[in-house]
């Protein structure tokens, strides 16, 4: 069966809404407003994203018919940060049952240079064995962390996960970028067929952040999976034109920021 990308991507391009930080980080990242789920999945909706990133649960109780003009991406593992062990994040919900939540993809982090890599890795090919039987994509976010990892940011080891990511049957890669447009070039370049996003990161100015979308851009990436950017913004559906502006319309920062 053919994998349905399309479901997800618009001109082959994405811009996927991250909202699975409450487990990951815990409510640190919320305000009184967007800690509430429907704050988050108007602006998926009204923002046109081209998909919402949930955990089954939230998924679960907020997806409902409302919402289910946009695509969903469940989130099949998580870990919090509760523990200070090596990472690991086991799979939480079965692609079967994020088909039954409506689920157009599904994702997984992996954490590269973790002790528990292997299982990971292991787990992962699982899903993508029974994801593409449905024509389901596949996202990884692809995290060099633990004990073996010097510098998680290094170009080499971020092509290398690249490169891993690709060999492991992903669609889509999920990749931090490392202000390295060169560099980076090289890490999209290791994913051949795979396509790489970059993940969003910590709040940032409204000129950091689009030119980092920009330059992001520049390296062959095809979008962006971006969460407190949007959703901790003053100005979510300003700052939602803005970057739709760099990465669907191929405008410059300077063109972007006169939505803000
Ligand atoms: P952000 O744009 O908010 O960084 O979201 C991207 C994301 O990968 C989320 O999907 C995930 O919850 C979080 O970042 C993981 O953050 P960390 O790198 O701190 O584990």
């Amino acid at each position: 069966m053919s994998i349905q990308l399309n479901k997800i991507l618009k001109n082959g391009r994405g811009i996927f809404l991250a909202y699975d930080q409450g487990m990951e980080h815990g409510p640190r990242d919320f305000n009184s407003k967007n800690c509430d789920p429907t704050y988050l999945m108007d602006i998926a909706l009204e923002g046109h994203y081209d998909a919402v990133i949930l955990q089954h649960g939230t998924a679960e109780k907020y997806y409902q018919d409302y919402y289910k003009d946009i695509p969903l991406i469940v989130k099949l593992n998580g870990k919090t940060q509760l523990t200070k062990l090596e990472p690991y994040s086991r799979q939480l919900c079965t692609v079967e049952r994020a088909i039954k939540l409506g689920a157009s993809a599904v994702g997984y982090t992996i954490y590269n240079g973790s002790e528990h890599e292997g299982e990971m890795m292991q787990e992962f090919a699982s899903i993508v064995d029974k994801a593409h039987d449905y024509g389901l994509p596949v996202i990884a976010w692809m995290y060099p962390r633990g004990k073996f990892v010097e510098d998680k940011l290094d170009n080499d080891l971020l092509a290398y996960v690249a490169r891993l990511g690709l060999e492991l049957g992903a669609d889509i890669l999920k990749i931090n970028y490392n202000n390295n447009i060169e560099g980076w070039k090289w890490v999209v370049k290791n994913a051949g067929k795979a396509k790489v996003v970059a993940s969003g990161g910590d709040k940032l100015s409204d000129r950091e952040f689009l030119q980092k979308t920009y330059d992001v851009m520049q390296t062959g990436a095809i979008g962006l999976a971006v969460g407190r950017n949007i959703w901790q913004h003053d100005k979510p559906f300003s700052m939602t034109k803005a970057i739709q502006a760099i990465v669907h319309h191929k405008k410059t920062v300077e063109e972007a920021l006169k939505f803000l």
